[in-house]
């Protein structure tokens, strides 16, 4: 059955409309002014990258290609939209919306800048209780609005951000169901022999998102490209089908611009690679069975690193007492990112490191630098849970380099090294009984 969008956007609404309304009246603001962002042009150039919808806008809108819109938010009125509808021969034009959420806004059909202006004047605020958020600094003040992506509001939205209603917990699940099309294409794409770069294409064809649509780029590595953590290529050659090969693939997918972030790993003819996978995925089972209301993220991050020298210690990776191991941090060496993050509209969704909608911020145990998430978990967080085990040769170095080359066992890291490394990547709703979006 499809997701029921319709049904369970007007409760999505009210919890933002409340949401924002309060963070207004506690910085003193009587409206907002949210612009949708727009395309940038090229340095000397006359075309324009690709757009990216700021994620405020997309927070009220599943608008995720409509750039020059504004959205006005006024305390106990109804939301405004101005939608962008030009006169515009290049380009495929505009329709007027017609969608489940355009009952829930006043619309006006505007064909520029001055057209908003012109717009705006019915809806008066004193300028200096208005506040804008959008990228574009110099066109908030072109529109009268001194109060321009105030500190203390964004705080207390992004706080509020990971929290997620149902209709966006919908959304996510649906760039889920989406997402793992993909990783079904691209997995039979590989086994059969195809390159990264058609592993890719096999990928993007079943999702039927375009690669700017999506919400990163796809990471899709065989054999030592595993290990790559942002590997940014693509092999165009065919594969080698005489010799065993190791594939990762972190891909995700959009629904109405929530995204989905899913990482799988696929062995065709290793023993060892298709162990690794097996025992990964495991131990990264038991800790997001752990993901529930109360739990200091932070401490699922290091109980992940506990598992991860088991299985160094199981896959005869390192050698040493397991209080060596422990106090020299080896772990890290293998495993040199965080646990995960949260998910939403962003990929790494904003607010990880936020403790309270005043905007404190906690930073992740020094040894620890790249958790991006600190906060404790609350009931319908959605964050990621990605372990991952690699050889990577600069990071091994450094360990050496420290005087703990002794506890590494040089031969079985020289077997995995042409097979890259292993990462395990699912969505999870924080609850009493965690619900994984990414097994479905
Ligand atoms: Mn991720």
């Amino acid at each position: 059955m499809p997701p029921q969008f319709a049904s369970l956007y007007p409760h999505h609404l009210q919890r933002l409309t409340d949401t924002t309304e309060q963070a207004l009246a506690a910085e003193s603001y009587d409206s907002l002014l949210i612009h949708s962002g727009a395309p940038k042009l090229a340095f000397l150039d006359d075309y324009h990258g690709p757009y990216k919808a700021s994620p405020h806008f997309l927070w009220w809108l599943p608008l995720t290609q409509s750039p020059h819109c504004y959205l006005l938010i006024q305390t106990g009125n109804k939301p405004v939209l101005f939608y962008h509808l030009a006169d515009d021969f290049w380009h495929v034009p505009p329709v007027a919306p017609n969608d489940f959420w355009c009952e829930h806004f006043d619309i006006h059909l505007c064909a520029d800048l001055a057209a908003v202006k012109q717009a705006l004047k019915t809806y008066q605020s004193s300028q200096q209780r208005r506040a804008w958020i959008g990228e574009d600094t110099e066109l908030g003040r072109n529109l009268g609005i001194e109060n321009i992506n105030p500190q203390g509001l964004m705080h207390r939205l992004h706080f509020a951000r990971a929290v997620k209603s149902d209709y966006e917990i919908a959304c996510l699940r649906q760039a889920n169901v989406i997402a793992l099309d993909g990783h079904a294409a691209a997995k039979a794409a590989f086994m059969a022999g195809k390159s990264e770069f058609e592993t890719h294409l096999a990928y993007l064809a079943a999702v039927q998102q375009d690669q700017t649509e999506m919400p990163y780029r796809n990471i899709i590595g065989f054999g030592g490209h595993s290990a790559v953590l942002h590997y940014q290529h693509y092999q165009y050659q065919a594969q080698d089908m005489s010799k065993a090969q190791s594939f990762l693939i972190d891909a995700g997918a959009q629904c109405h611009g929530y995204a989905s972030d899913i990482t799988r790993c696929h062995s065709r003819d290793s023993e060892l690679y298709q162990n690794l996978i097996d025992t990964m995925t495991a131990a990264q089972l038991l800790v997001c069975a752990q993901v529930k209301p109360g739990t200091q993220f932070t401490d699922l991050h290091m109980r992940m690193h506990r598992l991860v020298l088991d299985m160094l210690v199981q896959f005869n990776l390192v050698n040493g007492s397991w209080d060596e191991l422990e106090s020299s941090h080896i772990s890290s060496a293998f495993f040199p990112h965080g646990l995960g993050h949260l998910l939403g509209l962003q990929v790494h969704d904003i607010g990880g490191w936020q403790q309270d909608e005043a905007g404190a911020m906690l930073s992740p145990p020094a040894e620890h630098g790249f958790l991006r998430c600190t906060r404790t978990l609350e009931q319908d967080m959605v964050v990621t849970i990605e372990p991952g085990l690699y050889v990577i040769d600069s990071l091994l170095q450094q360990w050496r380099d420290k005087g703990s080359g002794h506890l590494l066992n040089e031969a079985a890291i020289d077997q995995l090294r042409p097979l890259g490394g292993v990462r395990i990547e699912d969505n999870i709703v924080v609850a009493p009984v965690p619900v994984n979006l990414s097994t479905a």
